[in-house]
């Protein structure tokens, strides 16, 4: 079964997407948790950061790069904003097919649990 995200990418499920290259793709989370809240994940279904290999590292370290990139877009770059990447159960992750959070544009705190 592809994931859900693998569906976003194939245009079977819609969202709103802000950024598209070769490798990653980026959209709005559907129930944000932050006035700027973005997923960024690799096109490659990967589950979770266990499975990343050598391969991978391309697209893993796109998601950075992507990340600035759409902070400074949205105006949250200078004052800040935190990067994220959940892993498996204790991690709380819900989407098995990696993915990066960006949440800015309020002060988030030492640390979102
Ligand atoms: P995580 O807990 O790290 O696996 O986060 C999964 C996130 O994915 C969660 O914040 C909600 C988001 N999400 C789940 N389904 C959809 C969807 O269909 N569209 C969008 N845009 N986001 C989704």
């Amino acid at each position: 079964m592809p994931s859900i995200f693998t569906k976003i990418i194939n245009r079977e499920i819609s969202s709103d997407i802000v950024y598209e290259d070769d490798l990653v793709i980026a959209f709005k989370d559907i129930d944000p948790k932050a006035p700027v809240h973005i997923l960024i994940v690799p096109k490659k279904e990967i589950p979770t950061i266990n499975d990343a290999t050598p391969e991978d590292e391309a697209a893993l370290g796109r998601l950075f790069t992507v990340a600035a990139k759409i902070a400074e877009e949205n105006g949250i770059a200078e004052d800040g904003y935190r990067v994220m990447v959940n892993t498996n159960k204790y991690g709380g992750q819900e989407v098995y097919h990696i993915h990066m959070h960006l949440l800015g544009g309020r002060p988030l705190g030492p640390m979102l649990v």
